[in-house]
């Protein structure tokens, strides 16, 4: 079907898209005028434009809180991912970043292309960061600090176990969610929610990560990484990396439908999380993401393509989560027609 054909048949594709590329020029022009905001906003706005849209709802105070906490875990995934870096280089800068966002000075050139940019100008994220309150400071350094002791661990230890799994995803994405738990709690406009809860709701994002990418980390250069369990896939081959060729396809969907269930434990949690919290800002926030998640997911599942290339959610689908995620009753709304989409492939 050709793009007019999809529009024809999809008409409301089109106006969430337009309404969408409105926002981020709105979005564009928000950017602050102190030079050190203005490239945080922008960064931000380089590494993930419907990050950087929906956190524009959010109280200023807890905005820049939340925009210098994605930037620095951001350095700090962009130190882990850089497999170009020696382990001994690497797991003592890990380990020590949460005094290092306190150091002006500090500098390690690492990453690729925006990612660069963020590493190179890293001391401009630090001025920002001293300028946010006691309350903010302190919830950062304490997630960073767990989150780049937890990955120095995982660099020397691979992901066999299913426990392992949830112990990785907890230390880069389920530490995200008790991060961001305490920063909405310091904002004052939210009680605060369960560890586990805030736990699960992370958790749920960064195993649809895993999965979606699995080929863009297996052929990670100079050295793969590997985050999918082998507790689940020894069962259908040998090697991980045997999942991407063509003879293993039946193998490889096996294996990827298993990996979509075991992430679907976390629904109910994510579920309960965003369900208490009342402030609608923080709110579309939160569920956001997890309807990109369970999205993301019922495309992946029984879909080989994922061991041939990106498995996304096109571009009209993304616009159409942001404009009509605002309450509850959307969220549901959602993860049931997902999980009818899902239940079909099973
Ligand atoms: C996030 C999360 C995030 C947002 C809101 C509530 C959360 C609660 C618990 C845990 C994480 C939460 O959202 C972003 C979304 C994002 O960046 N999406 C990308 C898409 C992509 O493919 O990368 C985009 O371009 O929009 C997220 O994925 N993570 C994240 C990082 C920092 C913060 Cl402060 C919030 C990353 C991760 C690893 C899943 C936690």
């Amino acid at each position: 079907m050709g793009s007019l054909g999809a529009i024809l048949k999809h008409p409301d594709d089109l106006y969430p898209l337009l309404k969408l590329k409105m926002a981020a020029r709105h979005a564009e022009k928000q950017i602050p005028s102190e030079p050190h905001w203005a490239f945080c906003y922008s960064m931000l706005h380089r590494v993930s434009r419907s990050f950087a849209l929906v956190i524009q709802q959010l109280g200023t105070e807890l905005r820049n809180a939340v925009c210098i906490f994605y930037l620095i875990l951001r350095a700090l995934d962009t130190v882990e991912d850089d497999t170009s870096i020696p382990t001994e280089v690497k797991v003592p800068i890990l380990i020590a970043f949460h005094r290092h966002i306190y150091d002006r000075n500090w500098h390690f050139s690492c990453g690729t292309k925006d990612y660069k940019v963020l590493m190179d100008q890293f001391h401009v994220v630090s001025t920002a960061f001293l300028e946010l309150g006691k309350g903010y400071q302190e919830a950062i350094e304490d997630i960073t600090k767990r989150m780049g002791a937890g990955m120095a661990k995982f660099i020397c230890k691979e992901v066999e176990t299913i426990d392992d799994y949830d112990e990785y995803c907890h230390y880069v994405a389920g530490l995200v969610g008790l991060g961001l738990s305490k920063l909405f709690n310091a904002s004052e406009s939210e009680d605060l929610a369960s560890d586990s809860l805030s736990n699960s709701t992370g958790l749920f994002l960064q195993k649809t990560n895993i999965i979606r990418d699995y080929l863009e980390d297996i052929n990670e250069i100079p050295k793969s990484r590997m985050f999918w369990p082998r507790e689940i896939w020894s069962k259908y081959v040998n090697k991980l990396e045997d999942l991407k060729y063509e003879e293993n396809s039946v193998e490889a969907v096996q294996c990827l439908n298993e990996m979509v269930t075991n992430s679907l434990i976390h629904v109910d949690d994510c579920l309960k999380y965003m369900s208490a919290l009342p402030e609608p800002a923080i709110f579309r926030f939160c569920a956001i993401p997890q309807v990109m998640a369970i999205g993301t997911l019922a495309m992946c599942y029984n879909n080989i393509n994922v061991f041939r290339g990106v498995v996304k959610m096109r571009r009209g689908l993304t616009a159409q989560v942001i404009h009509r995620t605002k309450t509850m009753a959307d969220v549901y709304g959602a993860f049931f027609d997902f999980s009818c989409m899902l239940k079909s492939k099973v």
